[in-house]
């Protein structure tokens, strides 16, 4: 199979036909064929996922469909994104090394990435409902997200690069379009893919989109997310786009990769968190979760903590972009100066991050794309009392963000609201 053949989707059926003499394909798993095991195992909205197991090892080969795979073909998505996922990946390698799975080739005309098999990691999200702490993540997610915002922006990069790669990431028109329909509108109005659980959420959902603050605070997200083109984001980091094991974190699937707000990524990892912290009431079947709920925010906290860190130390040590050149303060002695303005940098990512966060949190509840945390409670009166919590808790988020000073503040809200009522 080569690029210039025209697409085709694979199957389990005709993979090893189609890519038996891919050459990075064979050197990872071996040549043998007819030793191949292939399993599609995609569970995400849009993808193609298999699986490949030979004599002399496994990989992951990922391929792209021309529609939304969640939806069907009545909702065609160009195949671009994996050209622009493919990118996103070398650039979080060579910015954050070791923290997303090996390429070993990509095929454009098949929409096609192969991979890294990660294993025995499996995605966070499943952990966390199962109820795993799992003591690295906060470092390993707080560092790629420090190290790839940073890197990615004109505090690191020559302003030519920069430029040169916002204008190739401008492309993925299709994909932010998704953003900034199902994030920052659909949840508050009755679009047409919507849904919430019914009749338990009805009065809620009806008071959210009549909430002026709310749809004007969403709104002024959305203008964040669409006009602050400030480096290159992961653009879909949430729980589902990390692998875990007990002592590993990968971050994958960056389709959605494109030039904008530092604090998008980190505001819609840490609602994952506070969504996995609302959930948890769902899952106690096996006894308590409360260790698992402060785990939770200790993992928020840390998180914040280490990003925080990181990106200070690579203000300090790796300032090399066009902007707050070293020439205007640390050069003429005058570090208080570059801390004045890493101070406000840190100040106004943290304001918008509450309001991404808030508005993720509606819109895994009140959109199209749900998440598995509440998904998977099958008693729909439990899973309604733990989502109307999370969406007054997202509410707070987005429209007081301004008034909110730390994270400590925001977990002893959300343990307010989760105690509010224990059943
Ligand atoms: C139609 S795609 C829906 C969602 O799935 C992806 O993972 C993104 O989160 C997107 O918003
Ligand atoms: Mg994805």
């Amino acid at each position: 199979m080569t690029g210039k053949s025209p697409f085709e989707a694979l199957s389990v059926e005709t993979l090893a036909g189609r890519l038996g003499a891919n050459g990075p394909l064979c050197s990872q798993i071996g040549k043998n064929t007819s030793q191949w095991k292939v399993r599609e195992v995609g569970d995400g909205n849009l993808n193609l996922v298999f699986i490949v197991e030979g004599a002399e090892g496994a990989a992951v080969v990922k391929q792209a469909l021309p529609y939304v795979r969640l939806v069907g073909d009545s909702w065609p998505l160009p195949l671009k994104r994996s050209f622009f996922e493919y990118h996103a990946l070398t650039r979080q390698q060579a910015r954050a090394p070791g923290s997303v799975p090996e390429i070993y080739h990509f095929d454009e005309g098949q929409a096609l990435i192969i991979m890294e098999y990660l294993s025995p990691h499996i995605i966070l999200r499943r952990a966390l409902i199962e109820g795993r702490q799992l003591p690295n993540i906060a470092r390993d997610i707080g560092l790629f997200m420090a190290r790839t915002l940073f890197r990615g922006s004109d505090l690191s990069m020559a302003t030519k690069d920069r430029k040169a790669d916002l204008a190739l990431f401008a492309d993925n028109v299709e994909l932010c379009d998704i953003t900034e329909n199902l994030v920052f509108s659909d949840p508050y109005f009755d679009a047409k893919m919507n849904r919430h659980t019914s009749p338990q959420l009805d009065d809620i959902v009806a008071e959210l989109r009549a909430d002026r603050d709310l749809k004007v605070e969403a709104q002024r997200m959305k203008h964040i997310f669409a006009a602050n083109a400030e480096t290159l984001l992961h653009g879909d980091l949430h729980s589902g786009s990390i692998m875990v094991t007990d002592t590993e974190t990968r971050m994958i699937d960056p389709e959605f990769a494109f030039y904008g707000p530092i604090a998008f990524d980190v505001g819609m990892l840490l609602a994952n968190f506070w969504m996995a912290f609302f959930s948890q009431r769902g899952h106690e079947q096996g006894g308590s979760r409360d260790a698992m709920r402060d785990y939770l925010l200790g993992v928020t906290v840390e998180t914040w903590s280490v990003f925080r860190a990181e990106f200070s130390h690579l203000w300090r040590t790796e300032r090399t972009g066009m902007l707050y050149q070293k020439s205007l303060f640390e050069d003429q002695d005058d570090r208080l100066g570059a801390e004045q303005a890493l101070d406000h940098m840190l100040q106004s990512i943290w304001t918008d991050l509450l309001g991404f966060a808030g508005v993720e949190v509606h819109r895994r509840i009140l959109g199209l794309a749900h998440n598995a945390d509440f998904e998977t409670i099958a008693d729909p009166d439990l899973r309604a009392r733990c989502e109307a919590k999370a969406l007054k808790f997202g509410r707070h988020l987005a429209v007081n963000r301004r008034q909110i000073h730390s994270i400590d503040e925001v977990n002893q809200l959300a343990a307010l609201i989760e105690r509010e009522s224990k059943t």
